[in-house]
C-alpha cells in the first residue's frame, strides 16, 4: 500500500471512530506524525522472546496489537531472532542486577530494542512500558529505561456483591457475571486484566469486604477460579474477602455449620485450614484473604473476646502451607458516643504491634476517618514498626461526587504518600512506611477500592479512568508526580495535541482542590447522611453520633471545627511531636487541615487576611465558580477530543456545575445560622433559602 493511501485510511479511521471509552488508555490509535511513526517502525520489524509461557504470550500479543494500531502494520513474532536486527527482543534473564523481581529494563542492543527482566511478569510490564513510551510520543533512538515496583502487592479491591451490585459503585453493575461463570467467560475479563497489567497491578480482590459467605462455597470457588485463569497470564493473582463468621453460617447438605467462629477454637481453625486447602485446589496460586472484621456490624474475633491479631493469625495459620497472605483491615470504630472516631484505629491496633503472624498485613485507609476529600494521613503510619502496614485508597468516588464530578485523585494519593510522619526523623514519609523501606517490612501493599463497573467506559465518568490509571502508576512507583501521570494518561487516552494536553492536565491537577473548596474546605468533613452525595451538613439524627454530619463539623455560635488538641479529644497525641506541634497550633496548622483539629471562632483572622467566616465563604464561592472555568477549559479542547467522549464529559461538567452551587448554597445558608454574618462581597447571597435546599436534598434522596 502506498504511503498516501495509508495516511488517508488513518485519517478516515480517526474521523469515523466514536470513542466510547472502552479501550481505556490502551487505545493504540495510529501515530499521526509520519516521521515518528517511521522511526518507530524501523525499530519494530519483528518480536522475539527467549522463552515461551502464557505471560510471555500476553506480552507478545500486546506488542503485536499495540504496534498494529500505532504503526498500522502487522509485526511478526519469531521463534528466535538469530542475527536479525531492527526488532524487539523479550529476554528473561538473571543478568539484570539493577532491577527487582518484577522490574524491567529496556535498552538498545545491536540495533534491537531489548526488554529484559528477571521474571516473565517483568517482561510483560516492560512490554507495556515500551508501548506507553510510543503512545506518549517519546524518542527511541537512545532508549534506556529501567524500573522496578516499589511495593510488592499492588491490588484492586472490588466491593462487588454476588447479586451483581457494587457497594459504592457508580459505573453500573459488577464486572463479574457470577451467574454465567464459570462456563461463560466475558471477553471483558481479559481486557480488565490487560489494563491492570499495563500499570503493574498484580492482585485483585474480587468481592466486597462486607463479604458474603457464598463466595467460599464450592459453587462460587469454581467461578472465582475461572476468573483466576483469565488473570493469571497477566501476572494477576486473585484474592477473596472473607466473612469471619463463615464457619458458623456456612453449612452444607453434608455438614451443618459449626457452633462458633471463635478463632481459638480448634474446630474453627480446622475449618479454615480445610477451606484454604479447598480454595487452593481450585486456585493453586491463590493470593490470600482480605478481612473486614468487627467493623460496621461485620463479625470478627472480638465477638468471642479475642483480638484482631487472634483472628488474623488463625487465618495465617491456615495459609501456612501456601504462598498467600492475610490482609486484615484497620478500618474499625466503635459506637462510643464519648470517643473520637479519628482515634479508633490507632487505639485498637498499635497495642497489637508485634503480635501478628508474619503472613499478615494490616491494611490502613489513607486517613483516620473514611476516604474524605481531604484528610490528614492516618496516625497508624509509622506507629506499627513490627507489622507490615499496607495503604488503602478509594478510587470509586464515594465522597467525591459519584460519577458526575470530575476529580483527578492523584494529588489526593500523593498528599498522603508524601506526608512526613517524622517517625524516624525528617523524611519518614508515609510512602516509605508503605514501601517497607522505613521499618524493613517483608510484605508491602498498596490497595485501591476499584471504580470499575459494567458501564461500557468502565468507570462511569469517563475521566475517572484517570484515577484507575493514577492508582496503578503510583502503586508501582510512588515517586511519580501527579502531573507526569496526568500527562501520560491524557496522551494515551484523549489526545496528543500539545495545547490540549496542557489544558487537560492542568484541569485534572486543579480538579480535586476545586471539589474540596465547594464541598469540604479547610478541614471540614463528612457533611453527608447515609447517601454520601447530597449536602446535609445539618444532619443530626442517626443511630450513632459518628454517623451524623454535626458530629464532624461541630458548628455553634462561636465557631466551627473539631478540637482534637489537648483541650479536646487529643487525637493529635497520636502523631509524632514535629507533626503534633505544627498542627496543634492554629497559627501554624496548614489551612487545609485547620478544622480537622481546631474549633475556630468565626471572627478569627487567618493568614489569608480574612476572617474564618469570610474565608469559608470565599472557598465555597470560588470552588463553585471554578467549575465554570473547568467547563470553559473543556470547551477549548473540543477540536482535539473525540466528539462522543467530549460530549459525555461536557454533560457531566454541566451537572457538576449545578451541584457545586447546590453544595455552596447548602453550606453557606446553613452555617450562616450559626455565624450570623453577611455573605462577604463580592459574593451574592444565594437566591434560595435553606429550606429550599433541604427540600431539594429530600427530593434527591427520595424522602
Ligand atoms: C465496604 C465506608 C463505606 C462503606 C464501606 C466501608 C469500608 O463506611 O461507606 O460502604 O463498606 O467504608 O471501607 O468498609
Amino acid at each position: 500500500m502506498n504511503r498516501l493511501l495509508i495516511c488517508f485510511l488513518l485519517v478516515v479511521a480517526q474521523l469515523t471512530y466514536a470513542d466510547d471509552g472502552y479501550r481505556l488508555w490502551l487505545k493504540y490509535d495510529p501515530i499521526a506524525n509520519t516521521s515518528q511513526r517511521d522511526a518507530y517502525s524501523r525499530s519494530a520489524q519483528f518480536i522475539a522472546a527467549n522463552k515461551t509461557s502464557p505471560i510471555i504470550k500476553s506480552a507478545t500479543d500486546e506488542l503485536q496489537m499495540g504496534l498494529q494500531g500505532l504503526l498500522g502494520k502487522s509485526v511478526p513474532v519469531l521463534t528466535g531472532a538469530g542475527n536479525r536486527t531492527g526488532g524487539i527482543l523479550l529476554e528473561v534473564t538473571a543478568n539484570t542486577p539493577e532491577i527487582n523481581e518484577e522490574g524491567y529494563r529496556i535498552a538498545k542492543r545491536q540495533n534491537n530494542i531489548v526488554i529484559s527482566a528477571k521474571t516473565d511478569a517483568g517482561v510483560l510490564y516492560g512490554a507495556f512500558a515500551l508501548l506507553r513510551h510510543l503512545q506518549t510520543g517519546q524518542p527511541i533512538e537512545q532508549l534506556t529505561l529501567a524500573s522496578s515496583p516499589k511495593v510488592k502487592l499492588r491490588m484492586l479491591n472490588h466491593w462487588d456483591n454476588p447479586n451483581g451490585t457494587i457497594e459504592r459503585g457508580y459505573a453500573g453493575g459488577s464486572l463479574w457475571k457470577w451467574y454465567e461463570l464459570p462456563e461463560t467467560i466475558d471477553p471483558r475479563y481479559k481486557d480488565y486484566a490487560r489494563a491492570n497489567a499495563s500499570l503493574g497491578i498484580n492482585g485483585t480482590v474480587v468481592n466486597n469486604v462486607n463479604a458474603s459467605p457464598r463466595l467460599l462455597t464450592g459453587e462460587y470457588l469454581q467461578k472465582v477460579a475461572a476468573l483466576a485463569d483469565v488473570f493469571r497470564p497477566y501476572g494477576i493473582k486473585v484474592y477473596l474477602s472473607v466473612y469471619f463468621a463463615a464457619p458458623k453460617t456456612l453449612g452444607d447438605r453434608t455438614r451443618p455449620g459449626l457452633k462458633t467462629s471463635d478463632p481459638l477454637d480448634p474446630q474453627v481453625r480446622q475449618w479454615w485450614a480445610d477451606k484454604t486447602k479447598e480454595i487452593h485446589q481450585y486456585i493453586p496460586d491463590f493470593g490470600g484473604f482480605l478481612v473486614k472484621a468487627n467493623s460496621e456490624g461485620e463479625p470478627g474475633p472480638q465477638d468471642y473476646g479475642r483480638t484482631h491479631a487472634d483472628g488474623a493469625n488463625m487465618l495465617a495459620e491456615a495459609m501456612k502451607p501456601y504462598n498467600g497472605v492475610v490482609i486484615w483491615r484497620a478500618f474499625v470504630y466503635k459506637a462510643d458516643p464519648k470517643a473520637d472516631r479519628f482515634k479508633a484505629a490507632y487505639e485498637e491496633f498499635t497495642p497489637l504491634d508485634g503480635q501478628f503472624d508474619p503472613k499478615v498485613i494490616v491494611q490502613v485507609k489513607n486517613g483516620p476517618i473514611d476516604f474524605q476529600p481531604r484528610e490528614p494521613f492516618s496516625p497508624l503510619f509509622g506507629n506499627m514498626p513490627k507489622t507490615p502496614l499496607g495503604i488503602e485508597f478509594q478510587l470509586t468516588q464515594e465522597y467525591l461526587g459519584f460519577a458526575t464530578h470530575l476529580v483527578y485523585e492523584a494529588p489526593l494519593f500523593k498528599e498522603c504518600l508524601d506526608a512526613d510522619t517524622y517517625v524516624k526523623g525528617k523524611g519518614s514519609t508515609v510512602a516509605k512506611v508503605v514501601d517497607g523501606s522505613l521499618h524493613g517490612y517483608t510484605h508491602t501493599l498498596m490497595a485501591g477500592v476499584a471504580n470499575t463497573g459494567s458501564d461500557r467506559n468502565w468507570t462511569g465518568h469517563p475521566m475517572a479512568q484517570s484515577n484507575w490509571y493514577a492508582f496503578g502508576r503510583l502503586a508501582w512507583d510512588h515517586t511519580l508526580t501527579s502531573e507526569v501521570i496526568a500527562d501520560e494518561w491524557v496522551k494515551m487516552t484523549l489526545t496528543r495535541e500539545p495545547t490540549a494536553v496542557k489544558r487537560i492536565t492542568n484541569l485534572l491537577l486543579k480538579s480535586r482542590d476545586i471539589y474540596v473548596d465547594y464541598n469540604t474546605p479547610m478541614g471540614l468533613s463528612r457533611p453527608w447522611a447515609g447517601v454520601h452525595f447530597a449536602p446535609e451538613p445539618w444532619q443530626s439524627k442517626s443511630p450513632r453520633p459518628d454517623w451524623t454530619a454535626v458530629y464532624y463539623h461541630r458548628a455553634d455560635s462561636i465557631g466551627i471545627g473539631f478540637d482534637r488538641t489537648a483541650s479536646g479529644s487529643n487525637a493529635l497525641a497520636q502523631y509524632q511531636p514535629e507533626v503534633r506541634q505544627q498542627w496543634a497550633n492554629p497559627e501554624t496548622c496548614p489551612l487545609p487541615y485547620l478544622l480537622w483539629f481546631h474549633h475556630v471562632p468565626w471572627t478569627k483572622k487567618l493568614s489569608t487576611g480574612r476572617s474564618l467566616w469570610d474565608e469559608l465563604c470565599t472557598r465555597f464561592y470560588t470552588g463553585a465558580d471554578s467549575v465554570r472555568w473547568m467547563q470553559q477549559e473543556w470547551t477549548q479542547v473540543k477540536p482535539a477530543i473525540d466528539p462522543v467522549f467530549h460530549a459525555d464529559v461536557a454533560g457531566r461538567l454541566a451537572t457538576q456545575q449545578r451541584e457545586a452551587i447546590w453544595w455552596r448554597d447548602a453550606w453557606v445558608l446553613y452555617l450562616q445560622e450559626y455565624a450570623r454574618q453577611p455573605i462577604p462581597a463580592p459574593f451574592k447571597k444565594p437566591d434560595r433559602t435553606l429550606e429550599d435546599v433541604k427540600q431539594l436534598v429530600n427530593i434527591y434522596l427520595m424522602r
